[in-house]
């Protein structure tokens, strides 16, 4: 699915801003019951992006288990007269519905992907009509994430699930009205090669249309720009390779985007149809033996798992701490994230590739983006993959992951699932591992952590030889706590287990990347066990580095740990 776009054929307008918003607590017996699209007052308004727990100081909404609803008018541009055009959803935590008028028009599962609803037929270029977004914050044994929903004996239902991250819901990215021509283009694949005798780039591209059958009369032209503008090469027909000679390429650190315009015109008058642009970088990934190769050179993970988390916004998008976040990945000398534990909003992945950041994408849902900055899918964080019935879950979703991209695969695998027991590590390329000794197990002996992880790596290595990726490791720490007596949670505490970490990291051949849990501390469930959140951050909930923060400084921008330079055979 495209995202909306301004061009010579489409037209954007953006519905962010304060809308109406409803809590629902007698759920109405069918989806289509009117009394889901009543109209709403606006005495009760929520900010879109965001999730709408945190912006009210109500214990009843901010734990809300259900249905919330979502409203506003909307005019839909006179000028959009003989054109499609849609409502999209970035994101509907966890299930979204949208409603033009009374008529439902979507129902979508799946909390951090986008959907639309075609609403041409239901309201008039120029007509206003009334937007109603329905959003289920429910999670149960059928949700990705799962959970499970209970009802305590006053009537209220609980909701409780299996990940630390509060369940934070609602409308937490963007929602667009767009247009699009009668027939159009759909979808975009790219993949990107190159021949290293010619350091040419290579692109191959496909290009599908709505409706299907509409290409017969049709012309497609793509053309490739450089930054500076120049068209450096052209392709014609829906699906073809082009090659860019002496490309430049994307390289970790150093982004290089070429802009594809891709424009449809018709075959009798050549009378322009579509137009769509997308930017990509021209790089290759690949796993050889027990490295991780980014344009055949070995490339070395620096980075951290993040959340989408902030203050008052919960996992609402936040264009500020986008940019801020990045500033402090620079700052840091990080090279790399994992979107742990969903996709994120593809503003940041965009926003990746034009900072040369690379990503490991946690995502099942394939072919949301095109972002060139992720170079593998991990495609589930912490399965039990020790149990019986792993093999025949995992052995399906692998093979669809493959089908649908050629990026390396892996999952982030947890401690109970040790190289002896773990039952699914075979069909990945990569083994990415997210361990904590010294913190949940041998808490405090660094010693025995420093032991016990250096015997679990080996353990791994002599039984794969594949990359390893250590893709959680770390601690709690307060900031401003401080201690030289090995305190746990002081911020020394969490500054010496990072080093642990990294001297064994230096002794085992075959890891190829560290990535600390968590960037930032982030906010959970209402626990006994954490104080007001997780407080594994690196950065403090609004972005402030902890003592750790100099540690991995040190590391990865002064003694150069990650930069491309220099990895060379290992590390
Ligand atoms: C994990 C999870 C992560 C948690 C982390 C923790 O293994 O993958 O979501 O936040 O542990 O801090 O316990």
């Amino acid at each position: 699915m495209l995202r909306p776009q301004s061009t010579a054929t489409r037209e954007v307008v953006s519905l962010d801003g304060l809308w109406n918003f409803e809590v629902v607590h007698t759920i109405p017996p069918t989806e289509s019951d009117s009394t889901w699209t009543r109209r709403l007052s606006n005495k009760t308004q929520v900010p879109v992006p965001a999730s709408y727990n945190d912006i009210f100081l109500d214990y009843d909404i901010r734990n809300h288990v259900g249905w919330v609803k979502y409203q506003r008018q909307v005019r839909v541009p006179r000028g959009w007269q003989g054109t499609r055009y849609f409502v999209r959803c970035d994101a509907a935590t966890h299930h979204g519905r949208i409603y033009a008028n009374d008529k439902l028009l979507a129902d979508h599962h799946g909390g951090y992907t986008p959907f639309d609803a075609d609403i041409t037929d239901i309201v008039g270029s120029g007509q206003e009509f009334q937007l109603t977004i329905a959003v289920s914050s429910e999670l149960t044994n059928e949700t990705i994430p799962p959970g499970k929903v209970t009802s305590i004996p006053d009537g209220r239902k609980k909701q409780t699930y299996m990940h630390d991250f509060f369940n934070y819901s609602g409308l937490s990215r963007s929602v667009w009205l767009y247009s699009v021509p009668e027939e159009y283009i759909s979808d975009i694949s790219i993949n990107t090669d190159v021949d290293w005798d010619k350091q040419d780039g290579i692109i191959h591209y496909r290009v599908d249309l709505a409706p299907p059958s509409s290409s017969r009369e049709m012309n497609c032209r793509v053309s490739i720009r450089d930054e500076q503008g120049i068209e450096v090469a052209i392709g014609e027909g829906f699906e073809n390779t082009i090659t860019i000679p002496s490309a430049h390429l994307w390289q970790p650190g150093a982004a290089y985007l070429y802009d594809v315009a891709i424009q449809l015109s018709r075959s009798s008058d050549e009378s322009p149809l579509d137009a769509y642009q997308v930017n990509i970088g021209v790089r290759t990934v690949e796993v050889r033996g027990s490295q991780f190769l980014i344009n055949n050179k070995p490339f070395y993970f620096t980075g951290f798992g993040k959340h989408e988390d902030s203050a008052i916004r919960g996992k609402g998008h936040d264009p500020a701490y986008l940019v801020h976040d990045f500033q402090l990945l620079d700052w840091i000398g990080a090279n790399s994230f994992r979107t742990s534990h969903y996709p994120y909003a593809e503003e940041v992945l965009d926003y990746a590739d034009r900072q040369g950041i690379v990503v490991i994408d946690e995502t099942a849902a394939v072919g949301l983006n095109l972002g060139v900055s992720s170079v593998m899918w991990s495609i589930s964080n912490e399965p039990a993959s020790h149990e019986e019935g792993a093999r025949e879950y995992f052995e399906p979703l692998v093979k669809v992951t493959r089908k649908l991209d050629k990026r390396p695969v892996c999952f982030a695998n947890f401690g109970l699932a040790t190289s002896e027991k773990d039952r699914i590590s075979d069909m990945f390329d990569v083994l990415c591992l997210n361990r904590y000794y010294g913190w949940y197990e041998a808490c405090g002996d660094m010693k025995l952590a420093e032991q016990e992880l250096e015997k679990d790596l080996v353990g791994w290595q002599t039984k794969y030889r594949k990359p390893m990726i250590m893709t959680e490791y770390g601690a709690d720490s307060i900031a401003g706590l401080h201690s030289a007596m090995l305190t746990p949670w002081s911020e020394e505490f969490q500054a010496d287990i990072l080093e642990i970490y990294h001297r064994v990291f230096d002794r085992v051949e075959c890891i190829v990347g560290e990535h600390v849990w968590n960037f930032a501390d982030f906010q959970t469930s209402q626990h006994v066990f954490r104080v007001d959140g997780n407080k594994k951050g690196v950065f403090t909930r609004d972005r402030k580095p902890k003592v750790s923060a100099q540690v991995l400084r040190r590391r990865w921008r002064l003694e150069g740990v990650g930069r491309l330079e220099t990895v060379k055979d290992g590390h």
